[in-house]
């Protein structure tokens, strides 16, 4: 039985195709129509509560929330490649690099974008410009997080960095992340992943690009 994702190509699904190409598993796409109201389907919602999507299926077990499903698709199937092994010494690192997209990038650019009154004390995003910092010293000359190794670490930060970058919800100097962003749009794992993402978008009359 093949890898199942629940997907619709502008969500933050779109980022699962291409950790599936890097993996180089097989899979098959199951788009869900959420302007239709798919994702709050019976269906849906028995995969996935909180009616979201990316979900993964594999094997009758669901796999939500995007960094779980990099992390997951990984360990399982390119541990030791694509995931340093459990007793690598870079397998704290990594997981950490995992985690920050969802737990420190999107919050901290939505609370600056929208301007949400908060200490960077007691959020766990902090301060702004910290957080970019934080980012360009890790990625420094690249060309990946660690160095001339690629981990799924990289399409789940780079991802959500790519994604900010688009919606200018990343700014400020930062020639380093554009520079890692478009490295990350040649790999050919990416390149196939994009071309799969806005098939999908023709197919079904949605925007491109
Ligand atoms: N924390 C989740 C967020 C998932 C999420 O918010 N997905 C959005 C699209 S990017 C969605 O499914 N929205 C439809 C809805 O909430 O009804 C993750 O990282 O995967």
């Amino acid at each position: 039985m093949s890898i199942i994702l629940h997907h619709h190509p502008l969500t933050r699904a779109r980022h699962v195709v291409w950790m599936l190409e890097e993996v180089g598993v097989d899979y098959t796409l199951n788009f869900l129509d959420l302007m239709q109201g798919e994702g709050r389907s019976a269906e849906h919602l028995q995969r996935n509560r909180m009616g979201k999507l990316p979900t993964l299926e594999d094997q009758g077990v669901f796999v939500s929330e995007a960094s779980a499903i990099g992390m997951y698709l990984a360990d399982r199937y390119a541990l030791g490649h694509l995931a340093p092994a459990f007793d690598d010494p870079l397998r704290g690192p990594y997981l950490r690099w995992c985690v920050f997209g969802p737990s420190v990038v999107e919050p901290g650019c939505m609370a600056k974008a929208a301007d949400w009154p908060c200490s960077p004390q007691r959020v766990g995003w902090g301060a702004y410009d910290d957080m970019v910092a934080t980012l360009e010293g890790a990625i420094g000359e690249g060309p990946w997080l660690f160095g001339e190794r690629f981990t799924m670490a990289d399409v789940l930060l780079g991802g959500t960095i790519r994604w900010m970058l688009k919606f200018k919800m990343l700014q400020g100097s930062n020639d380093i992340l554009r520079s890692y962003g478009a490295r990350l749009g040649e790999r050919d794992a990416s390149k196939r992943a994009e071309a799969i993402n806005q098939k999908v978008c023709v197919d079904r009359g949605l925007p491109t690009g």
